[in-house]
């Protein structure tokens, strides 16, 4: 007790209403500040006001996972994600909905652990993360077959772009094939959800986000800012148009959310992603576009070559970063996490170069395989390739900030093996 800094609590509780009437906020008053890492630099706080926020992400939230009355929905992530604020707290509650909070992680006491609350609850909707369930993958189907699952209707996925894997492995041992999957793209930035199916209610095709949000439009343009308006095509993918969760400002800082988002291309917001529209409209995301690796002059979106690599057999999950190379000018080089690092290393190599080649073509395929014991990962999990690009380009005394991995452990283990 320091006199002068510290009150007793049975004084001030004394006398003191037990109703807090709420305060009426302007909509467009500060609801919070979300800071975003980015690939460089310091942090950005990303401001997101009352009303807006609010009207979106009850909107998206009743219409992607179509919530009905008394359905138990839960969203895995932590609530100091966005993912947490928008679709554990804000979406669900602005719905009337029950909402599930879970503290723990997916593995203790056993791989089961997600399955066995979904059957314990009776869960109905339930929206995870790609790096989730592929961590679950690698301990076999024993887990996720241990229990029933059939309260199940929607299943959701968002903040990496889903392999096809993944995909199949959510689809058939989670959903038992019965459940549509949502994969949900959006940012920090956007407050809510942007490209997404709608339950059921929308088609379905593996590691595609699909189509916009009703209200929201996004475009793809090429390498000059113009608009490519036909389909089958990759680009930059931007919004044309504001939404209402959209962020106002990055906090303290109004020109850098001006430069950041809206100045790339004029009139324009501009996510940082790459995207491929197929000959059907829908889309799906091929990563940051600071993270293309450019071979021979060929672009190579990080997502298609992963996937490719985790298509392999033995592969559990893996990141692939451009480093210098003499004549290509970029080369490739993977890090892969298998379920057990292969006997013989020079076959395991082979077996992944295959199924590069076989997906992509010769040109994917990496120069330089390192096997490793896991990935750094920030706690939303999304792989911090700054930091593999800095080992792979030989530099790994320039790591810069390390301090959001979720286990700093595995660079130090990357370090030592990198080739
Ligand atoms: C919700 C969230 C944003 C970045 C974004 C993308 C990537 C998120 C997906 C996805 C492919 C998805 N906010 N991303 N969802 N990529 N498919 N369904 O993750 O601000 O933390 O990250 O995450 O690159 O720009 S975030």
């Amino acid at each position: 007790m320091v006199e002068g800094r510290d009150l007793w609590w049975h004084n001030v509780v004394e006398g003191m209403e037990n109703f807090c009437p709420a305060e009426p906020m302007d909509s467009e008053d500060m609801l919070f500040i979300l800071y975003t890492s980015g690939s460089t630099g310091k942090p950005k706080g990303v401001v997101h006001t009352h009303g807006g926020y609010m009207v979106y992400t009850a909107y998206s939230f009743q219409n992607v996972f179509q919530y009905e009355e008394n359905d138990i929905y839960w969203c895995t992530a932590d609530i100091g994600w966005v993912t947490g604020h928008s679709y554990i707290v804000y979406g669900p509650l602005l719905s009337g909905a029950t909402t599930l909070m879970f503290e723990g992680v997916p593995t203790f006491p056993d791989p089961g652990r997600f399955w066995q609350v979904c059957d314990k609850h009776g869960v109905n909707q339930f929206y995870t993360a790609p790096t989730a369930i592929r961590a679950l993958m690698a301990y076999g189907y024993d887990y996720v077959l241990n229990y029933s699952l059939d309260s199940l209707k929607v299943l959701g996925t968002v903040g990496e772009p889903i392999n096809e894997e993944a995909w199949n492995w959510y689809d058939l041992h989670v959903g038992k094939g019965n459940c549509p999957i949502v994969d949900t793209w959006w940012q920090t930035e956007t407050g809510g959800i942007m490209i997404s199916g709608l339950g059921a209610h929308s088609p379905m095709k593996p590691t595609y986000a699909g189509y916009p949000l009703p209200g929201i439009q996004p475009c793809l343009l090429d390498q000059e800012g113009k608009e490519v308006t036909e389909n089958d095509v990759e680009g930059y993918l931007c919004i044309k148009r504001a939404w209402p969760s959209m962020l106002r400002t990055t906090y303290g800082d109004h020109e850098r959310c001006r430069l950041t988002y809206f100045s790339t291309y004029k009139n324009y917001y501009f996510t940082g992603d790459g995207a491929k529209r197929d000959a059907n409209g829908m889309y799906r995301i091929i990563g940051r576009v600071d993270d293309v690796i450019n071979v021979s002059g060929h672009r190579f979106g990080t997502a298609e070559i992963e996937d490719a690599i985790n298509s392999s057999k033995i592969v559990v999950e893996s990141a692939v970063v451009g480093y210098p190379h003499d004549i290509k000018g970029q080369g490739i080089y993977a890090y892969v996490v298998c379920d057990q690092i292969p006997e013989n290393e020079q076959e395991g190599k082979e077996q992944i170069i295959e199924s590069v080649v076989a997906q992509i073509g010769k040109i994917a395929k990496p120069e330089k395989i390192q096997f490793v014991t896991g990935l750094p990962k920030t706690r939303s999990g999304k792989i911090m390739r700054r930091i593999l690009r800095k080992i792979a380009e030989g530099e790994p005394d320039k790591l810069g900030d390390i301090s959001t991995l979720l286990d700093p452990e595995v660079v130090k283990d990357i370090v030592k093996g990198a080739i």
